[in-house]
């Protein structure tokens, strides 16, 4: 595995924004491979079958508007892809995730964020760490295009500087999809530090702090905007955490990548243990 430095450029953006973009980390060729995998999951019938899981941090329910959401993300869905796990997630991004994480890194969590063309929903306002709910800052967080990614189809959205707020408490409105920042400060916010859009072509990534405020619009263009996600932790960090959210695939150990398929788990259990309770409704905390 090759080693990884960032730009002067990404350095200070990650500094000072809480983010950075790399272009090209797979070529338009693979991406559009991984995009065809992924259409196939979409275009089979009974998709209900084949992990259209719904967002675990808030179940959606199981009337037909609820299954029809959860074509918004298949969560957790990477590693059981070959051709994405050792392109992506045990692959392009592992240089970067030992130059953040260290020798031995683990996945947290994966998505495959699908916003079909004129249906997409939106993703509300949120900071990762604060749908988790365990307290963690440190660990690295990517997204990367598979389809273009403009403002057109519902880029990804950041308020740079975001990262530096702590991890606030998110909420339900009436209309919200899962967990989600307060909506007046969020407003606050983007008058205060503004709000990027961060527009990638396939094989681009962007990626970023757990606190970093983040959104996606709807998709109200006619091209879809598919793009897989990855987060980066370390066992220090997973140990003695249950993990609500499945086992945490080896990705580096001791500095070695991690080439086993299927994947390997860490199993480590121990200490306190983490289980997310319900998010509170923003009446309930008076946002
Ligand atoms: O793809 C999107 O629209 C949202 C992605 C996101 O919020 C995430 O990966 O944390």
């Amino acid at each position: 595995m090759q080693d990884w430095q960032p730009s002067k450029e990404q350095a200070r953006d990650w500094v000072e924004k809480g983010y950075f973009t790399l272009r090209g980390v797979v070529s338009a060729d693979q991406a559009a491979e991984m995009r065809g995998v992924i259409k196939n999951i979409l275009l089979t019938p009974e998709p209900e079958d084949v992990r259209t899981d719904a967002d675990p941090m808030d179940p959606m329910g199981d009337t037909p508007e609820a299954r029809a959401q959860r074509f918004r993300k298949f969560n957790r869905w990477c590693h059981t892809s070959p051709l994405v796990w050792h392109s992506v997630h045990a692959g392009a991004m592992a240089p970067l995730a030992q130059y953040y994480m260290g020798d031995d890194v683990l996945l947290k969590f994966s998505s495959v964020f699908v916003k079909p063309p004129l249906t997409g929903a939106a993703t509300p306002w949120h900071q990762d760490n604060g749908l988790w709910r365990d307290g963690e800052t440190e660990p690295f967080n990517f997204w990367m295009a598979l389809d273009p990614a403009k403002k057109s189809n519902g880029c990804l959205q950041f308020i740079p500087g975001s990262h530096q707020t702590e991890i606030v408490q998110h909420v339900l409105y009436e209309d919200s999809i899962h967990g989600e920042l307060p909506r007046g400060r969020v407003e606050a916010m983007k008058v205060s530090h503004g709000v990027e859009h961060i527009e990638l072509d396939p094989g681009d990534v962007v990626c970023w702090h757990s606190s970093m405020w983040h959104y996606s619009p709807i998709n109200e263009s006619p091209q879809g905007r598919i793009g897989i996600a990855g987060v980066y932790t370390t066992p220090d960090m997973a140990r003695g955490k249950s993990r609500p959210w499945g086992g945490y695939p080896w990705v580096l150990r001791d500095g070695v990548l991690c080439t086993d398929f299927p994947v390997v788990e860490f199993t480590e259990e121990g200490g306190e243990k983490h289980q997310p309770g319900p998010f509170p409704t923003a009446a309930e905390v008076g946002v």
